[in-house]
């Protein structure tokens, strides 16, 4: 497992920042009774989350969990997207009827999040045992599919199922476990009875590993190194980080359950991230005073522009099911097949 390059910190760190600011934007917006739904942060997730997204390339799948915003960005999503979405707008990918972060572009390989609990793992499961009979997956470099889920929710019987599955059909798939020590408000030890998540993977037959999710160069290493893995042919892998969530289940909780004990022991990895980045020369303070600038501006920018565009007409939108030939494009047919 090398060491990751001073490009993929930056590219990582980048993520983080804009996906807090976007994060941050979005709570703005609700406090000021500007959103409709609800608004579900990955602050404290950023680290975890965006060592998936800079990992993962054009070709491979992604299902992002709730609190996936810096995954999301890293692996493309574009800002004005996610203010059209929480703005209900047309424009936005799923054309103005989920408020949230059900969202996806399928085209992109960003799949729409059915479920927090635990239903995403099937349908990346699927996409890869299309790909696979396809005769797509073979060589020592193919495509991946990640899953990123909570720790409550990997004890859902979905999750049973779909690991079983991909293990048996050794599948190049990741499944990222950010274990934020809360599902909702029931800590770990009403969520699971086992020493650590990450003992789970042995019984399913597949890799696990365990990293500190407050270490952003940690991060990228261990989950860096599980998709090259799967990549290469190695089978299914499980990474379980271990954080905390900062900050309510979403924007109606407060958190006042968490004690104090618990938030000292965890770290902000956006505060580990620029120590990280300055002792290591990834970048300057004054490069890191930039990204903060320049990621303000892209999301006051995409706010902007959303804000600007027109409301959903329930009268005339087309809100039916994807077209085939989308799903034919993200499902690419076999040179054979043509
Ligand atoms: C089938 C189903 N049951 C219950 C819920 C309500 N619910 C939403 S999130 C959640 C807890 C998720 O906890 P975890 O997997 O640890 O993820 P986290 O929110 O901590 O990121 C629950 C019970 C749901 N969305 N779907």
């Amino acid at each position: 497992m090398s060491l990751p390059d001073t490009a993929l910190r930056l590219r990582q760190l980048r993520a983080m920042v804009l996906a807090r600011v976007l994060d941050e934007r979005m709570l703005a917006l609700y406090s000021a009774a500007l959103l409709n739904g609800n608004v579900f942060t990955g602050k404290g997730q950023e680290a975890f989350s965006a060592a998936a997204g800079v990992h993962l390339r054009p070709g491979d799948v992604f299902a992002p969990c709730i609190r996936d915003q810096a995954g999301r960005v890293a692996f493309g999503e574009k800002p004005v997207d996610v203010a059209r979405t929480y703005l209900a707008k047309p424009t936005g990918p799923m054309r103005g009827r989920d408020a949230n972060v059900h969202r996806g572009r399928i085209v992109d390989g960003i799949l729409p999040m059915i479920s927090h609990l635990g239903a995403m793992l099937a349908v990346a499961a699927g996409v890869l045992m299309a790909r696979k009979v396809r005769g797509e997956l073979v060589g020592a470099d193919t495509c991946v599919a990640a899953v990123a889920i909570g720790d409550g929710g990997t004890s859902a019987g979905a999750v049973h199922e779909a690991l079983n599955v991909v293990s048996i059909e050794q599948l190049p798939f990741v499944l990222l476990v950010a274990n934020n020590q809360l599902s909702y408000s029931t800590f770990n030890d009403r969520t699971y009875g086992c020493a650590h998540l990450v003992d789970r993977a042995q019984a399913y037959g597949i890799r696990g590993v365990a990293v500190d999710g407050t270490d952003p160069r940690d991060c990228l290493a261990v989950v860096g190194d599980a998709i090259w893995r799967a990549r290469s042919g190695e089978g299914p892998q499980m990474v379980v980080a271990s954080l905390l969530r900062l900050g309510g289940h979403g924007s109606h909780d407060d958190a006042s359950y968490v004690p104090a004990e618990m938030k000292a022991r965890y770290r902000d990895c956006l505060e580990v991230v620029a120590e990280q980045a300055l002792a290591d020369g990834v970048c300057s303070p004054v490069e890191l005073d930039q990204i903060w600038d320049e990621c303000r501006q892209q999301v006051q920018a995409a706010v902007e522009e959303a804000r600007s565009e027109p409301e959903a007409d329930p009268g005339r939108e087309d809100w039916s099911a994807r077209s085939v030939s989308d799903l034919t494009r993200f499902l690419p047919v076999h040179p054979e097949a043509r």
